[in-house]
């Protein structure tokens, strides 16, 4: 290799470098915790973090799935980056019908066994409601999200994001207990480099 590419080689590699290491040094945890109207914790709401720059840094996900289970859908929330392509894989020996009517994606999976050839590429953000035309209680949502910051919350109501970069955010929540067509709970949080952390109360949740 000439000298001067040499050079150039090792120039690029020490950016590189710095840029990981200012990454590192400006990317927080979030903690964030999420509790009813009477200040219960709430399991399995999805928190996720906006702003124009997660926006640009959201990359669509690769090899997600929503299966069917013994007629359920597995998982019952699945949250995903916009442009994810989810596959619906039927793992029970009946045929399912899975279609949304939902704005952010209408579509419909005729009746079908197997793993539909295609599939099913969620550009648009908000929340995608799935049923089956034959089984009437199969029920499941996606949430398209336009952020790579986004998390559940487990039992104790508690979600941690990690790696988010300094900066001013909109945190957002959103539960399959809330009103049929609520939009995600909105508040903003601002993140510096150290840890931080905020409550997120959801009210008029459906048990
Ligand atoms: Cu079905």
């Amino acid at each position: 290799m000439h000298p001067a590419c040499c050079a150039r080689a090792a120039y690029r590699a020490l950016l590189v470098a710095l840029a990981a290491s200012a990454g590192a040094a400006w990317a927080a945890t979030v903690q964030v915790d999420v509790r009813d109207g009477a200040g219960k914790p709430v399991e399995g709401a999805v928190v996720f973090l906006e702003s124009a720059e997660a926006q640009r840094a959201a990359r669509p996900l690769p090899g997600i799935e929503m299966a069917q289970e013994h007629k359920r859908f597995v998982p019952g929330v699945l949250a995903v980056t916009t442009g994810t392509e989810v596959h619906f894989p039927n793992h029970d020996a009946v045929r399912h019908h899975v279609y949304s009517f939902s704005p952010a994606k209408k579509f419909e999976l005729k009746l079908y066994s197997g793993t539909p050839a295609n599939p099913v590429r969620f550009e648009m953000p908000g929340v995608v409601v799935l049923g089956c035309n034959i089984h009437d209680q199969m029920v499941a949502w996606i949430l398209v999200v336009d952020t790579p910051y986004f998390a559940h919350s487990g039992p104790a109501g508690r979600v941690l994001l990690d790696g988010v970069p300094a900066g001013a955010y909109r945190l957002r929540t959103w539960h399959p207990g809330l009103p049929v067509g609520a939009a995600a709970l909105a508040q903003p949080l601002s993140v510096g480099p150290a840890p931080a952390s905020a409550a997120v109360v959801l009210t008029g949740l459906t048990p």
